[in-house]
């Protein structure tokens, strides 16, 4: 038995989601946040990428959120996915991300940032140049080598890859006995700035490893997953934290190239995080909130009109079938949607961002509701996704929110 489609007035019925981007919970969709402060209070406005791509705007976003200090929110385009804007190249002349204005001044450099951040406001836990955070700084920065050595270059020499992957598990080795040394599951004996630095790459080697080399962190390193554990009990955490297909394919063109293995568990990951079930990957494991169904529809509502004109599909056809989707999604019922709409049902399905477009378990419901729906008329697949840029993602395109 399959059901009609609802109207966009019958879907609106459907969801009371509301979010208070200004004093509630940390979201990437605010462009002021003031911790029941007022305007008057604000020192700070922060540059960040308008996708939430970039991983060390992520360490500054992170850190405002934790010392809930007010601030403002500009959100720039990256050169992978768009022209920097203009205004922004004249304060920032090379046009890089984060920059922050402090007082009036500009500073670039995530870590002189914190630092700068540090003196104006206080440390979190511990400063960024504390003997005991020093050590842990440059532990990230050798975590980050071996990760990128191992996913960025093509395997050219007889036992590359293995000796990549072996630098790397020698890494994280020294990761976990960093972790083990202390009495919290966090790097000091307190959440502190060292999580915060460390936060933006493990999180993209979680999902990157996973998907390019078949490797989980997650499943592998008791430490880290304890340590990922508790940084998903913190809501500003999760108001930044982004899923693996996010981050699987948005990382390609920032980093000059991902290369995955030809290992079997590396086939059947990437087969789960592109087609789904998108339910029990290691990328969350916090328990998903009742309000996930209302939130996805509440934000493809918001944005239908875009959603619908930069679909590579006929608008009616897949205004149509996009109902269906969520149609099913918010009553479980089956919605044929017209035939020769799975392409374009597909198209979606890559391209809903976390958290830019909404919360980890929001997007993993749209994105089942979309690929059952689109199964139920075809099984053919959208163009991949392109790895040397990401112009499908141009904000000009599409006005967010
Ligand atoms: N060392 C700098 C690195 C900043 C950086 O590499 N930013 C990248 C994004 S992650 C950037 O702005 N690239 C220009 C662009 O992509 O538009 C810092 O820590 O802030």
């Amino acid at each position: 038995m399959t059901t009609t489609p609802l109207t966009w007035q019958q879907l609106s019925e459907l969801t009371d989601f509301k979010l208070d981007t200004v004093n509630g919970l940390t979201n990437s969709q605010a462009t002021l946040r003031l911790f029941c402060q007022t305007e008057a209070d604000i020192r700070v406005t922060l540059y960040r990428d308008n996708h939430a791509w970039c991983p060390y705007c992520q360490k500054i976003w992170l850190w405002l959120e934790e010392k809930r200090i007010p601030y403002r929110i500009k959100k720039i385009t990256m050169f992978c996915y768009g022209k920097k804007e203009s205004w922004y190249k004249q304060q920032v002349p090379s046009g890089m991300l984060p920059a922050l204005e402090l007082d009036g001044q500009i500073i670039t450099e995530s870590d002189d940032i914190l630092i700068a951040l540090e003196q104006a406001f206080g440390v979190l836990y511990l400063g960024m140049q504390d003997p005991k955070v020093l050590p842990l700084r440059r532990l990230e920065r050798l975590l980050f080598r071996a990760w990128c050595s191992w996913l960025c270059q093509r395997a050219i020499f007889p036992g590359q890859e293995k000796n990549s992957r072996q630098q790397f598990i020698e890494a994280i080795g020294l990761v976990e006995e960093a972790i083990a040394n202390t009495p919290s599951p966090y790097f000091l004996a307190e959440f502190s700035t060292a999580d915060v630095i460390f936060t933006p790459y493990v999180e993209r080697m979680n999902a990157s490893l996973y998907y390019y080399k078949g490797y989980s962190i997650r499943d592998e390193n008791s430490r880290m997953s304890a340590w990922f554990e508790a940084m998903e009990s913190r809501t500003t955490y999760r108001g930044t934290q982004s899923d693996f297909h996010t981050h699987v394919h948005d990382l390609p063109p920032q980093m000059g190239g991902c290369y995955a293995n030809c290992e079997s568990q590396t086939l059947l990951n990437q087969e789960k995080v592109d087609r789904g079930s998108w339910f029990g990957l290691p990328d969350v494991t916090y328990p998903e909130p009742e309000t996930s169904r209302a939130e996805a529809l509440q934000r493809v509502i918001k944005h239908r009109h875009n959603i619908i004109k930069v679909n590579p599909a006929d608008d009616r056809l897949f205004d149509e079938a996009l109902r269906c989707a969520l149609t099913n999604m918010m009553t479980g019922k089956t919605c044929t949607p017209p035939l020769g709409s799975d392409v374009a049902l597909r198209y979606l399905r890559d391209r809903i961002n976390v958290p830019r477009d909404m919360s980890i378990y929001a997007a993993k419901r749209l994105r089942s509701a979309l690929e059952d729906t689109a199964a139920l008329v075809g099984d053919r697949q959208p163009e991949l996704i392109p790895v040397r840029h990401r112009y499908d993602q141009n904000p000009v395109n599409f006005a967010f929110g």
